[in-house]
């Protein structure tokens, strides 16, 4: 069809972007790491929201193609925050289940880091749930990359399933709490216990807690009181073209 052959062309003539959004830590206060976010304006339907542009792919067989385009801007970002010293600066990349377990992802993601001579703890994986909750199917891949040194994140935690053993077995990381229930965290009690208890849940097992969608000062204010020390939301920045980013992550370094 029309899109997936304007998205062959998008990929072929690097029209596509990838942004990358600050997470932060000390409770808001320190840069630790950037998120990167594929972003592609169709000239006739405006932007494509990135998971419709996933699928997409995935239908029209461009799939590997896509990951490894997002691969390479995430590398070169990598590169760049090298050469500004802020080398101790993570990346995080977005992974469907499915490209999770299509594509050869451990070896395009190892081979490209060892090429580059590029550090395998400067970058992370956000797994969802739902790729969390089948783990036979994409172990060994995990397994593969978190021995070369890619940590790994559970991305919109608490609205998927996932087991706590999955989460102990895959050396998870990081879980980032899902931004629906960080949305309410000011006037619902019941939300705020929620998160309350998936920052239980992460330091009973050593797995750091990240709230996502801090919109606003009180947002903030709460999930600092209730000990959540690193937090990514349009209250601190909104994705960014890479170069902006570059420039946010040196303003606030
Ligand atoms: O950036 P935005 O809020 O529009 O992202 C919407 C969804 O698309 C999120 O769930 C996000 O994880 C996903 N997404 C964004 N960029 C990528 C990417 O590069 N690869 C994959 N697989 N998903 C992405
Ligand atoms: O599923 P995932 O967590 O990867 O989705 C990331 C997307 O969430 C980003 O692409 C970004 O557009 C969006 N996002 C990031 N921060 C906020 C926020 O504070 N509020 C809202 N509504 N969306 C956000
Ligand atoms: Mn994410
Ligand atoms: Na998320």
């Amino acid at each position: 069809r029309d899109i997936e052959r304007d998205l062959a062309k998008a990929l072929a003539n690097d029209q596509l972007e990838v942004w990358f959004q600050p997470i932060l830590g000390d409770g808001g206060r320190r840069l630790t790491d950037l998120e990167a976010l594929i972003r592609w304006r169709h000239p006739r339907h405006g932007w494509i929201p990135p998971t419709d542009l996933v699928a997409v792919a995935s239908l029209s067989g461009l799939a590997e193609l896509l990951f490894r385009y997002i691969l390479r801007d995430v590398c070169t970002m990598m590169q760049m925050l090298r050469a500004m010293n802020l080398g101790y600066l993570r990346v995080a990349m977005n992974m469907s289940p499915r490209e999770m377990s299509q594509l050869p992802v451990d070896d395009l993601i190892i081979s490209r880091l060892r090429k580059l001579g590029l550090p395998a703890s400067m970058l992370e994986i956000e797994i969802t749930e739902d790729t969390a909750k089948d783990i036979r199917a994409v172990q060994s891949k995990l397994v593969a990359l978190t021995r070369e040194g890619v940590r790994i994140a559970i991305d919109d935690f608490g609205v998927g399933y996932s087991s706590m053993s999955s989460l102990r077995q895959l050396r998870v990381s990081r879980i980032k709490i899902d931004r629906s229930f960080v949305h309410g965290i000011a006037e619902s009690a019941d939300d705020r216990k929620v998160v309350q208890s998936m920052l239980n849940l992460g330091k009973s097992l050593d797995i750091e807690v990240v709230a996502e969608g801090v919109e606003t000062e009180t947002d903030l204010r709460v999930l600092r009181r209730l000990g959540c020390a690193t937090m990514q939301g349009y209250h601190f920045a909104k994705p960014m073209p890479q170069h902006e980013a570059l420039e946010w992550a040196t303003r606030s370094s």
